[in-house]
């Protein structure tokens, strides 16, 4: 069990009877649960609201596996790897990230940075040394913060994402705003091009949806008439916005994501992914952002 050095109000740390380790948050604003597997929040709950996260009913709890729901941190690479038996969006999910801080700020929001290092133990998967930090601010918005540095001595070339499973009324009677005009590859068809996609207006989901925007620099919107609530995701260091959802078909083949449950959940990623990949320099920290509200 990673030591909480610091004795935070409304910060406390538990552990699953599968070892999956929780950091649990309660303020006046909101309150959050955050495993130190992957850094991967799994709940923010503003005062009076449902979750704005959704996990499966059948995800993973347990340490080194992916957790199918909440905000996986995707990185150094997004979507499948190249490399035979790697896992897919990347290695930093399935690692026990260490408890760098937790503090109660000026406004009563509370912020808790999880670290990722690489003079921690070994990461065959990565290639190059490296500092990871998440950096969560819970107050009446979810700010996360991924502050990554390459200690090497040259560039590298990484794709990431904060992976965003959004909770919803029903996926099909949703609207995701702020891509209208904007082309997206069709990830379905793991093609390599735009083949001419350009998003038409909201998206709305009635199919399997798996679209990467570019350029999509700005905000996006989910409007859930269902729950009569508009989730705003702002970001930043992101050009790529990617949405998720596998409908029928792919729902049956995930062992760790129910059949039933595809209406309950949306993910709008914000992301360095496809042509939108970063190069780290030496030393120079790259942040990528999201601040997610209800409006
Ligand atoms: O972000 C969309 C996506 O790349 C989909 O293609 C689907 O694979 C999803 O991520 C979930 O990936 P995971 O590796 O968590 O099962």
């Amino acid at each position: 069990m990673s030591k909480l050095k610091f004795d935070v109000p409304g910060v406390t740390l538990s552990a699953l009877p599968s070892g999956l380790e929780i950091l649990s948050v309660t303020n006046k604003f909101a309150s959050a649960k955050i495993s130190t597997n992957g850094a991967h929040i799994i709940s923010y709950v503003p005062a009076g609201e449902k979750d704005l996260l959704w996990v499966s009913k059948k995800s993973h709890m347990t340490p080194g596996k992916p957790i199918r729901g909440g905000v996986p941190v995707c990185w150094p690479w997004f979507g499948s790897s190249d490399k035979q038996g790697w896992p897919g969006h990347g290695f930093a999910r399935l690692e026990t990230w260490e408890i760098a801080e937790a503090a109660t700020l000026d406004s009563g929001a509370t912020r808790v940075v999880l670290k990722l290092d690489s003079s921690m133990r070994e990461f065959p998967m990565s290639g190059f040394p490296f500092t990871l930090h998440m950096i969560f601010t819970v107050g009446s918005t979810l700010e996360m913060t991924l502050v990554m540095v390459n200690k090497g001595e040259k560039p590298v070339t990484v794709g990431c994402a904060l992976h965003t499973y959004f909770a919803v009324s029903d996926a099909r009677k949703i609207a995701v705003s702020g891509l209208d005009g904007i082309g997206y590859f069709d990830y379905r068809v793991k093609t390599t091009k735009f083949d001419g996609n350009v998003q038409k207006g909201d998206l709305k989901i009635a199919e399997e949806v798996d679209y990467v925007y570019f350029p999509a620099p700005g905000a996006t919107e989910i409007v859930d008439p269902g729950w009569g609530r508009i989730v705003k995701i702002e970001k930043s260091g992101s050009e790529s916005t990617v949405v998720w959802n596998p409908w029928i078909e792919k729902s049956k083949v995930m062992p760790d994501y129910g059949d039933e449950e595809y209406p309950e959940m949306v993910c709008v990623e914000c992301a360095n992914a496809k042509c939108d990949q970063r190069v780290l320099q030496p030393g120079i920290p790259n942040i990528l952002t999201q601040k997610l509200s209800l409006r």
